[in-house]
């Protein structure tokens, strides 16, 4: 239990309102850990895997209507609507809490509500937040357990006057005398679903979905949303970033982040395996990056995570052996297929399907079923001390200072290989027009269109995207322009005329960073370009790999008429910031239009 006594006003109420059997304060142990599991493979909702194959594994089925985060029940209730902005769904805030006041009331009941305080970030790091997540759902439990630092560690942490940010959880079906789960608990209608943040009061309501972001409330609702608030407020930076360590054959380390849109290769990116001979990659974080302040002026990460929670569909030995090697004990499966042997598959496992298999919703499945055995966002959650290339230093608690940030989408045209910025406003401005090509998936008649993503931040704003750009030129004016990191926009997924991917991506992609790293200390040739400057064809290393100097000369070219049409594509999207577009990235587009002019 805890002393402080906000905490414990706060939790009376919520089990009044909620009206829980009983009340469960998380310790975070082992123990725990292991009860937690058994009430779920009594309750029939949890698979143990073959102990051999998979030591300490689970495998759970979501309900078909609760498998991804829920963007369009995703809520930013900021007091003013235009403080939520022009890319967040807003509710006002005092009607939103009557709405879900009344959805909460005795939604518990029949259930435990487990008091899980959580540090997102190395206990008592300058750096790290605490919050409390209050959750009937013992599976959200045992996923912050190793996606975050749980128990009573933290509350001590907490102390008696410690602030902490409030994640208010339901999966909102509570259980009448005697009735037990029949299946994975949530609210099936979706439009019933709510992810509601209140950024003033640094509060999180969830209530309907027991599945990912939606429920792990430590992830994208805190360490994004509200911690940006958060960052806004402080002077820092709260980022959809991956943290990666490079090593140099002469043994210099260079720590980097990168922002890239969901689906485009973050957590095999962050563990990548070098192609190119002495280089050395390392992994702090996959997913989430905090930046503040050192007292040397430059900006220090931490990785406010202890798990990743993956993409497991295409996962293998080729795309990143090193997830495959950190999953195999010690995690959680959700959603993957389950094997006769109890083992699981996926779709690009790159292992042979086999002949028959449970699927992700628990029918029978065969090679001939015409559907996929385990769901597009399938997920594992592993913790990220057993990632074979972890460095060291990941739980650091001063962090880590950066010297680059990648930045990038997934573009088929128009975007070179790399382009690195000319300065601190100039990498805004590039990150501002970050994005991807609608694709068929994405069920719109916008398909082919690219979709702004601002730093990748799109689903994950806690307030007006205008003013969060505005944030991060100010964080430019706060220390000198040498101790800034190097932003540099990179785009893995340009094809030619026959639609083929021209880089091969994966491990190649090293060759770029060091390319990269060679700037940074000065030994890389560019040439300067109306878009930023850009390697030579020559500067990347390609040796031995199927690519000429001419493809190289492609994947790095200006192509002037496709920029002047993106640069109307990104005055229209600046328009709809309206008055908050900081007037500096306004000032940067005329810039690219003039010098483009000039070509
Ligand atoms: O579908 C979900 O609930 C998870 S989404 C996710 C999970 C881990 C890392 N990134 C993401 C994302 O959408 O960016
Ligand atoms: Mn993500």
């Amino acid at each position: 239990m805890t002393k402080n006594l906000e905490l414990t006003k706060w939790v009376d109420e919520v089990a009044a309102l909620c009206k829980p059997d009983s009340v469960h304060w998380a310790t975070g142990t082992e123990e725990e850990y292991q009860d937690m599991l058994n009430i779920m493979l009594d309750a029939g909702l949890a698979t143990k895997l073959d102990e051999k194959k998979k030591p300490g594994c689970y495998l759970f089925r979501s309900h078909p209507s609760d498998v991804a985060r829920a963007e369009m029940r995703t809520f930013i209730a900021s007091r003013k609507e235009e403080d939520a902005g022009p890319t967040n769904n807003w509710i006002d805030p005092v009607e939103l809490k009557a709405t879900m006041t009344k959805l909460y009331d005795g939604c518990m009941s029949g259930r435990v509500m487990y008091v899980i305080p959580f540090s997102m970030g190395p206990i008592g790091s300058p750096i790290a937040k605490i919050g409390v997540e209050i959750s009937d759902s013992p599976y959200v439990m045992i996923n912050m357990r190793i996606m975050t630092r749980i128990g009573t560690a933290v509350l001590e942490a907490l102390g008696e006057n410690g602030e902490f940010v409030r994640c208010l959880h339901s999966v909102g079906k509570p259980l009448a005398a005697g009735e037990k789960d029949d299946g994975w608990p949530c609210v099936p209608n979706v439009a019933e679903k709510y992810i509601s943040h209140f950024p003033e009061e640094r509060m999180i309501w969830s209530f309907g979905s027991g599945y990912g972001g939606n429920a792990l409330l430590g992830k994208k609702c805190f360490a994004l949303r509200i911690a940006g608030v958060q960052a806004r407020d402080e002077g820092w930076l709260a980022e959809h970033m991956l943290i990666m360590k490079l090593t140099s054959p002469e043994g210099k380390s260079y720590y980097i982040t990168g922002a890239f849109p969901s689906a485009c290769g973050k957590t095999n990116l962050a563990m990548l395996e070098p192609t190119i001979p002495g280089w050395k990659v390392e992994t702090i974080g996959d997913d989430i990056a905090w930046m503040k302040f050192g007292e040397d002026g430059r900006l220090y990460a931490i990785n406010p995570e202890a798990g990743f929670f993956g993409v497991i569909p295409g996962t293998s030995m080729q795309s990143n052996p090193n997830a495959v090697k950190q999953t195999l004990s010690n995690s959680i499966y959700t959603n993957a297929g389950l094997t006769d042997d109890n083992d699981v598959w996926w779709e690009g496992s790159g292992l042979p399907a086999p002949d028959h298999l449970i699927d992700w919703k628990g029918n029978d499945w065969t090679p001939e079923s015409g559907e996929p055995a385990a769901h597009a966002n399938a997920r594992f959650t592993t913790p990220a001390a057993q990632c074979p290339v972890i460095a060291p230093e990941w739980e650091d608690p001063a962090g880590v200072p950066i010297s680059a940030i990648l930045i990038g989408g997934r573009r088929q045209a128009t975007i070179p290989l790399v382009n690195e910025s000319t300065d601190w406003n100039h990498g805004i401005f590039l990150g501002s027009i970050m994005g991807s090509e609608i694709t068929t998936a994405d069920i719109t008649d916008k398909v082919g269109q690219v979709r702004r993503d601002p730093f990748a931040m799109l689903p994950f704003m806690g307030y007006h995207m205008g003013d969060y750009l505005q944030h991060w030129i100010n964080i430019g004016k706060k220390t000198d322009a040498d101790k800034l990191p190097k932003i540099y926009f990179v785009n893995w997924f340009r094809k030619d005329e026959e639609g083929k991917f021209m880089w091969p991506g994966f491990g190649d992609n090293s060759r770029v960073i060091k390319w990269i790293i060679e700037r940074l200390s000065g030994d890389a040739k560019a040439e300067t370009t109306a878009i930023g400057n850009l390697p030579l064809p020559d500067a990347i290393d390609i040796s031995g790999l199927d690519i000429t100097l001419a493809d190289m000369e492609k994947l790095l070219t200006v192509d002037k008429e496709a920029w002047l049409a993106e640069i109307e594509s990104i005055r229209e999207n600046y328009l709809s910031y309206g008055n908050r577009l900081p007037a500096e990235l306004a000032a940067e587009l005329d810039k690219l239009q003039a010098r483009l002019n000039e070509m």
